[in-house]
């Protein structure tokens, strides 16, 4: 297992290097090139440039989230070819920069979702959070902009300015694409790129749809085990792998996550863990909470167990944290709460290890 924190480079993020390398056990960095276009290709200097920056710090840069896949490729558009194109070509840049896995995710117009992103918890802590509810009734662009409004003047992953503006656009494109469609969408993508991603040495690791329903009536095809039995069958590829979100798939209860996390950690097309922990109350409604199990609804240890038992080694991120202490950042991304939660998962692990070897 390779402990590893997401920062958003230099540019954009508020927390320094310097404070990451100090989380006891940190290790690598999970970052990407955020001032290129979705679709076009990421120059290899630019992934050097920052690759250097990390090693400068001393931490590792193998791991990146994400690469985005452009609109046209998930609706099918006569332009996907060119944007394949494009994307072989970041993947050969960045396996040689040293780049061994590759996060990514297949959801239509919007990444993630959250109805709130500072909700205030019990302690007087905020955290992200989701109640369907609230969604009822709300138009997509009208989300779009609160979601905006939230965010505390940082642009959030997967809700990129450019992306937004063209929402009402891209709602209509998407009225003729069902699951079938994006799911064929997605062969198409996987058969372009995963004979290059086996030829440079890159595991391919796609995200879970969050929430793990479908919102706004848009298609999600990345949501139960059955989803992802059916994307890792589509290319049978070593290369073709998951990253796999305890907080994003366990939203749905149904969804077994340790024996998620083990079974394709077995099968070795587990290529990258996020480890969260959140609170449902009920279908369509949780919080994002701390990792600890007291006032949380997911089994953290069962989780981090299972990679220990089926030899995990890729990397692994605590994910989003809540905001503490007064800290004034990214929703879900400040440096205290995914600190704690980083050393929570370093004690799990380092606990199952002691107890594994004797
Ligand atoms: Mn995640």
């Amino acid at each position: 297992m390779l402990m590893s924190f997401r920062w958003y480079g230099s540019k954009l993020d508020t927390i320094p290097l310097s404070y990451i390398r100090q989380i006891p056990g940190m290790k690598n960095v999970v970052s990407a090139i955020y001032h290129i276009p979705v679709g076009e290709v990421w120059p290899y200097e630019d992934i050097l440039a920052i690759k250097n920056k990390i090693e400068a710090a001393g931490l590792m840069f193998k791991t990146v989230e994400s690469v985005n896949v452009h609109e046209d490729i998930k609706l099918g558009l006569p332009a996907r070819d060119r944007y394949i194109e494009n994307y072989c070509i970041t993947l050969h840049n960045l396996a040689k920069a040293g780049i061994d896995v590759v996060c990514y995710n297949f959801m239509p117009v919007f990444d993630w979702m959250r109805t709130d992103l500072a909700k205030v918890l019990p302690d007087g802590s905020t955290a992200l959070s989701y109640n369907e509810k609230i969604l009822t009734g709300l138009k997509p662009d009208v989300l779009a902009a609160e979601m905006e409004k939230g965010a505390n003047g940082f642009e959030l992953p997967g809700w990129e300015k450019e992306r937004l503006s063209e929402v009402k656009k891209l709602f209509e494109l998407y009225k003729n694409v069902n699951e079938e469609k994006l799911l064929a969408n997605l062969k198409y993508f996987l058969e372009g790129i995963i004979p290059t991603a086996e030829t440079c040495g890159i595991k391919m690791a796609i995200h879970p749809d969050d929430p793990p329903w479908p919102v706004f009536g848009l298609p999600r095809i990345v949501i139960s085990r059955q989803h992802l039995e059916r994307i890792l069958s589509l290319v049978d590829s070593p290369a073709n792998g998951l990253a796999l979100c305890s907080g994003s798939l366990g939203a749905n209860r149904e969804n077994d996550i340790v024996e998620m996390f083990h079974h394709f950690s077995k099968i070795k097309r587990l290529h990258f863990a996020h480890v969260r922990n959140i609170k449902v109350y009920g279908p369509g409604v949780f919080d994002e909470t701390a990792h600890k199990a007291d006032d949380s609804s997911l089994d953290m240890y069962g989780i981090m167990k299972a990679l220990y038992d089926t030899g995990f080694t890729g990397p692994l991120r605590p994910d989003h944290g809540r905001m503490i202490w007064g800290e004034d950042g990214r929703p879900g991304y400040g440096l205290y709460d995914r600190a704690l939660g980083a050393l929570y998962l370093n004690g799990l692990w380092d606990a199952i290890e002691r107890c594994g070897n004797t």
